[in-house]
C-alpha cells in the first residue's frame, strides 16, 4: 500500500511525512520530479502483545510505503505541476495536508485558514489534470478509430468519454461507478480523482485547541472523505524529547495521542482496510489487507508462492487467542478454524497457511 501526500504548497506535507516516517525517508528521481520516499509503521498494541508472549526473534508492523514530492510549484495547474503530479500517479491512496495554521499561502501571502475552499482547490487541480490525461487518451483513441485500427476498442472509446464528462463537471471519478471490465480499461492511467482520499488538518497550537470546529464544516462539506487533525509541527518538535518530557509537553499542546494513531486509524476506515497477524518463534507480523479480501489474497500478501499453492487456512481471532494463553489451549477448544478459499479474512484474525509449491 502506497500514500500519496498531497496538499497546496507550504501547507506541511513535508512536516506530516517526516512526523509519520520519523525521519527515515530516501530521495528518489524520477523524471523531473523529485521525492522522499519513507515508511509509516501502523502501530498496533496487538502485536506488542503477541510479541510478549512468542518472544520471536523478529517483531514486525505492518507499514504503509510514502512519498512526498519535493518542490511542488504554487500552482498545480501547469506543466511543470504535471511531471510532479506524476509521482503521485504512482500511489494507491491520497493523503491531503491542509493548512490550519497561520503562515503563508502557496502565493506568499498571509494564509487564511479555511480548510473546505482548500481542499475544493485541490479537488479542482486533479480533476483539471485528471482531464488532461482523459483527454490526451481521447484523441489518440479517436485517432485509431477514424484508421479503422485493430487496436481500436470502442469500449475504451466509451469509459473515457464517460470520465470525460465526470471530469467536465468539476466531479472527481472517486464517487463514479465504474464496472471491473471498464476498470481495467483506464486503470493504468492512475486518474487521481479516483484515489482514495483522506484529509489531514495541520494545526499550530491555538487552532488544534478548535479542531472540532473545523472538522464538523469539513465533514459536512465533503461527507465522504475522512478527516482527522494533527499538530504536526508541533508534535515533531517534541518527537526528540525523553518519553516522559514528551507526554508533559503533549498535554501542555492539549494532544492526547500522538498523530501517527489516528493518522493510521482514519486511513484504515478511508482506505477500507485491515491487519491480520502471522505468528511463530522466527517472527510476529502484522500485515495490512483490503477489507473483504479472501484468504488466498491474504496469503499473497504473505508471498506469491503461498497464493499460488494456497490450500487452507488456519485462523483463530486475536481476542480468542489472547483469552486462551497459547495455540495449544486455542485448538484444544477447536478455536482455530481451517478455512478455504472463500473465507474473507477478518481484522485481528491470526493466519496460518497451508500451501503447497
Ligand atoms: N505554525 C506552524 N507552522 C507549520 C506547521 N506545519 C508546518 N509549518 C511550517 O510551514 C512551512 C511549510 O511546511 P512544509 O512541511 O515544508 O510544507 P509543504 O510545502 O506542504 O511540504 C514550514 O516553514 C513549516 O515549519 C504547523 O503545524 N504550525
Ligand atoms: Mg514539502
Amino acid at each position: 500500500m502506497q500514500l500519496g501526500f498531497i496538499g497546496l504548497k507550504y501547507s506541511g506535507k513535508s512536516t506530516l511525512f517526516e512526523l509519520l516516517t520519523q525521519g527515515k525517508f530516501e530521495s528518489v528521481h524520477s523524471g523531473m520530479a523529485e521525492y522522499h520516499r519513507g515508511q509509516v509503521m501502523v502501530p498496533d498494541e496487538r502485536i506488542d502483545r503477541l510479541s510478549a508472549m512468542f518472544r520471536p526473534k523478529k517483531t514486525t508492523y505492518a507499514y504503509f510505503d510514502c512519498i512526498d514530492v519535493m518542490g511542488i510549484p504554487a500552482s498545480l495547474r501547469t506543466d511543470q505541476a504535471a511531471k510532479y503530479m506524476e509521482a503521485v500517479r504512482q500511489t494507491d491512496s491520497l493523503v491531503a495536508v491542509i493548512q490550519v495554521f497561520d503562515g503563508y499561502d502557496a502565493e506568499g501571502k498571509a494564509a487564511r485558514i479555511d480548510p473546505v475552499a482548500d481542499l475544493k482547490r485541490l479537488e479542482e487541480d486533479i480533476i483539471f489534470a485528471d482531464l488532461i490525461v482523459a483527454d490526451n487518451r481521447l484523441e489518440k483513441v479517436r485517432h485509431l478509430k477514424v484508421r479503422s485500427a485493430p487496436q481500436f476498442n470502442p469500449k475504451e472509446l466509451d469509459i473515457l468519454e464517460k470520465c470525460k464528462a465526470v471530469l467536465e463537471e468539476n466531479r472527481p471519478l472517486r464517487n463514479v461507478e465504474i464496472h471491473d471490465h471498464e476498470d481495467k480499461l483506464i486503470r493504468g492511467f492512475q486518474f487521481l480523482s479516483k484515489k482514495p482520499l483522506m484529509a489531514v488538518l495541520n494545526c499550530d497550537e491555538a487552532h488544534y485547541a478548535e479542531r472540532a470546529g473545523y472538522e464538523n464544516a469539513f465533514r459536512e462539506a465533503f461527507p465522504g472523505i475522512p478527516v482527522t487533525s494533527v499538530s504536526a509541527l508541533g508534535e515533531k518538535e517534541i518527537q526528540e524529547l525523553e518519553e516522559e518530557e514528551r507526554l508533559l509537553f503533549m498535554q501542555e499542546l492539549g494532544i492526547e495521542e500522538p498523530a501517527i494513531h489516528h493518522v493510521i486509524a482514519t486511513s484504515y476506515a478511508a482506505f477500507g482496510l485491515i491487519s491480520f497477524f502471522t505468528v511463530g518463534e522466527d517472527e510476529v507480523r502484522a500485515w495490512t489487507l483490503r477489507a473483504g479480501a479472501p484468504a488466498p489474497e491474504a496469503a499473497g500478501t504473505i508471498h506469491s508462492d503461498l497464493q499460488k499453492g494456497f490450500i487452507r487456512a488456519e485462523v483463530i481471532a486475536y481476542d480468542d487467542f489472547i483469552r486462551e494463553g497459547s495455540m495449544a489451549a486455542a485448538k484444544a477448544k477447536g478455536l482455530v478454524r481451517l478455512e478455504g478459499k472463500e473465507y474473507p479474512v477478518k481484522d485481528g484474525d491470526i493466519l496460518n497457511i497451508r500451501f503447497n509449491v
